[in-house]
């Protein structure tokens, strides 16, 4: 008999993707089923700008999460072409999709979504995400009522990500749709992106953070430098802007915002790659980066 679980007839494993509209609550989805928090995250929409892997293996199945930006209408830059081209081609060749919404707040961003899942070939399971922000739970069922009616939906589950209410019961959910076969991915790793990747995305997590409301979506985060030196990460990274007034509101008054940013950036940094670091960032501008689908190539936004 095989000692390998993967093996056994009654392995699940699939690709689930996650998809829905901005700031509904996906990468803190993600980040809670795989139990790790290498998505990031933050109040404001349009966060996630590229689609990336989370996987969950246990005895009895490999989940392979797929975060994706918001899904949004009206994309006039070619940043957000390319975010929700990430976000539509997250729908092709998985075994599920989870559609995320919000609890009582159902938006024309959702149907939106809902219109493009029209197309799509997997079964659809909605979570209504955010419950524990609903004071009054009785009109939780009024609205999961309505919802049921729009499309036809394999199953819907109400749950908080953020608090990890009832994450468990939609991972069994989850896992029960998908299809018996064996896992697909090492069970040790989390996610297909490298940790250059990851290191970027914490430095713009922490800029989108920090800065206003605009300012955000004008900046990128290119790795430079990423070498291990005596046990110690060394790590480079250059945060482009569009223009030169950009660059000092990045910087700050005497260098604090910038200081302020690395400093949160590496602290999580050394937590999920489990040894010291040592960052450096440098502010640069390249004029209309995020209108240009040249410089947004040289990037990394290559579908
Ligand atoms: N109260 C509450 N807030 C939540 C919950 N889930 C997510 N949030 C918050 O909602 C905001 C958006 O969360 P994200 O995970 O970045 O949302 P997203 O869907 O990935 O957003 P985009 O990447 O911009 O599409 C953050 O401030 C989260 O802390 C939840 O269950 N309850
Ligand atoms: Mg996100």
């Amino acid at each position: 008999m095989s000692s390998d679980k993967s093996e056994t007839s009654t392995h699940r494993c699939g690709h689930v993707a996650i998809i829905g509209r901005p700031n509904v609550g996906k990468s803190t989805l993600i980040n809670r089923l795989v139990g790790q928090k290498f998505s990031i995250t933050s109040r404001k929409a349009q966060t996630t700008r590229h689609r990336l892997l989370g996987i969950k293996s246990s005895e009895a199945a490999q989940i392979i999460y797929v975060d994706t930006p918001g899904l949004h209408a009206g994309a006039g830059r070619a940043l957000n072409r390319y975010m929700n081209r990430a976000a539509s081609g997250a729908l092709v060749g998985v075994d599920l999709i989870l559609f995320l919404t919000e609890a009582g707040k159902w938006t024309d961003g959702d149907d939106h979504v809902l219109a493009r899942l029209a197309d799509a070939d997997a079964p659809i399971v909605v979570a209504v995400n955010k419950v524990d922000k609903v004071a009054d739970k009785q009109t939780l069922l009024p609205f999961i009522d309505e919802l049921s009616k729009r499309a036809e939906f394999l199953d819907v589950v109400p749950i908080s990500a953020l608090q990890g209410t009832n994450t468990e019961r939609l991972e069994q959910v989850l896992t029960d749709a998908l299809p018996v076969r064996p896992a697909l991915y090492d069970e040790e790793q989390f996610t297909d992106r490298s940790e250059r990747f990851l290191a970027a995305e914490m430095v713009r997590e922490k800029l989108t953070d920090r800065l206003g409301q605009e300012l955000p979506y004008r900046l990128s985060v290119e790795i430079e430098a990423f070498q291990l030196e005596d046990s110690m990460l060394k790590i480079g990274a250059i945060i482009w802007v569009e223009r030169s007034s950009q660059k000092g509101i990045v910087i700050g008054r005497q260098g604090r915002v910038l200081k302020a940013v690395g400093s949160d950036a590496r602290k999580d940094m050394e937590a999920l790659f489990g040894r010291k670091v040592f960052l450096e960032l440098w502010v640069k501008i390249k004029e209309g980066w995020s209108n240009d689908e040249q410089a947004l190539q040289r990037l990394g936004y290559v579908d």
